[in-house]
């Protein structure tokens, strides 16, 4: 999805349009867990099943220049940036024609072409990276804004906080957005962080601007964050954007303690009455915009597309065994001294 008009109010065929691709999103996730499930994908699987909101109202304020990097739960982002089905897919499966040829599964998804620059597994690095894009895009000149995604669980880490002093220092062009979705694997938020009411205020330390509001709340999130888009692009001024959302399902389809850290009721409130994609189609319905059968033709449309990526991804042959110590250093690619003789770092 490209982004939309940057007028706040949304016309009825981009408010379908949002619509769409969080189903997209979720048909995408839903059929990855079948497969997963059935012991075909090696590694992690992290869905931002419940999350979907969040990827859709990012790229739809995008511009041109703009880029995203998250986390690892990073599928929503990945199918959101326009990357297709099929090569996300494909990756999961750890296939040859998949997004990063099969070598780096859902921790290693990356899309120059699209400007999605992945899906980072150790928690909170991809915040300086995010500094050094926004460096870049400042240095070229050019007016662009990166959104840098985290969780709940990164707030507290060193290399974030790092990140929001060199931003505010150096006038970075960079929104970070914790998707607070209450829990980092089983640990909830009043356990790990101190002002659990509100994380983003940890932004005042660095004299960013910083604000709060719901996922779910798609016209208000998006105007907010036309805002703080706004600011980063003409203004060069950083901003940290708390998003309360909630994920559906476990820390990673493997959690098998997803009912253990919180209590089963709690989820299936949110299933029942905070799901975006449900929230939305209702919204849609009601402002008569679309008819019930229309949604289901979308739906539809996007469970078919997801299938047809799932027999993609097995139909894609593995990656030969010759072909593991290609794409890893660009050194070793283009055959240079460094690559030859192994020292990348240390010349002497
Ligand atoms: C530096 C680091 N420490 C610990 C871990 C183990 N770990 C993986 S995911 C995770 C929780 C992160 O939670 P959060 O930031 O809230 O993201 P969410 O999974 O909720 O999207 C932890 C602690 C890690 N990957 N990296
Ligand atoms: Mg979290």
């Amino acid at each position: 999805m490209s982004g939309l008009s940057h007028d706040p109010s949304l016309t009825p065929d981009e408010k379908i349009l949002l619509w769409r691709e969080m189903v997209r999103i979720r048909c995408f996730e839903m059929e990855a867990i079948k497969y997963y499930q059935g012991g075909r994908m090696g590694g992690w699987l992290n869905v931002q099943i419940g999350q979907e909101a969040i990827p859709v109202v990012i790229r739809s304020v995008m511009g041109p220049l703009d880029q995203v990097i998250s986390s690892y739960r990073c599928l929503g982002h990945a199918i959101a940036s326009g990357m297709t089905m099929c090569s996300c897919m494909a990756e999961l499966f750890g296939k040859r024609d998949g997004a990063s040829k099969g070598k780096g599964g859902m921790h290693s998804f990356q899309s120059p072409k699209t400007r999605f620059w992945g899906g980072y597994g150790f928690v909170g690095t991809q915040t300086p990276l995010a500094c050094g894009l926004a460096f870049g895009l400042k240095h070229r000149g050019e007016r662009g804004v990166v959104f840098c995604c985290l969780g709940d669980g990164a707030v507290n880490q060193g290399a974030f906080h790092e990140a929001l002093n060199l931003a505010a220092l150096f006038h970075l062009p960079v929104i970070f957005i914790i998707e607070n979705n209450r829990y980092a694997m089983g640990t909830s938020v009043a356990r790990s962080s101190a002002m659990t009411d509100c994380l983003a205020r940890r932004a005042e330390g660095y004299g960013m601007d910083w604000d709060t509001v719901e996922a779910n709340a798609i016209p208000e999130f998006r105007s907010k964050l036309l805002i703080a888009h706004r600011r980063a692009r003409d203004q060069c001024r950083p901003c940290l954007l708390e998003v309360f959302t909630y994920r559906f399902e476990g820390h990673n389809i493997a959690d098998a303690n997803k009912f253990k850290y919180r209590a089963k009721a709690e989820v299936i409130d949110h299933q029942s009455n905070h799901d975006p994609i449900q929230l939305w189609g209702a919204t849609l319905v009601q402002e008569g915009i679309a008819r019930e059968e229309e949604l289901e033709a979308i739906r539809a449309q996007a469970m078919a597309e997801a299938k047809e990526a799932s027999q993609f991804a097995k139909d894609s042959p593995f990656p030969s065994a010759d072909a593991i110590l290609q794409d890893v250093y660009w050194e070793v690619d283009h055959q240079t001294t460094a690559g030859k003789t192994g020292r990348h770092f240390f010349n002497d």
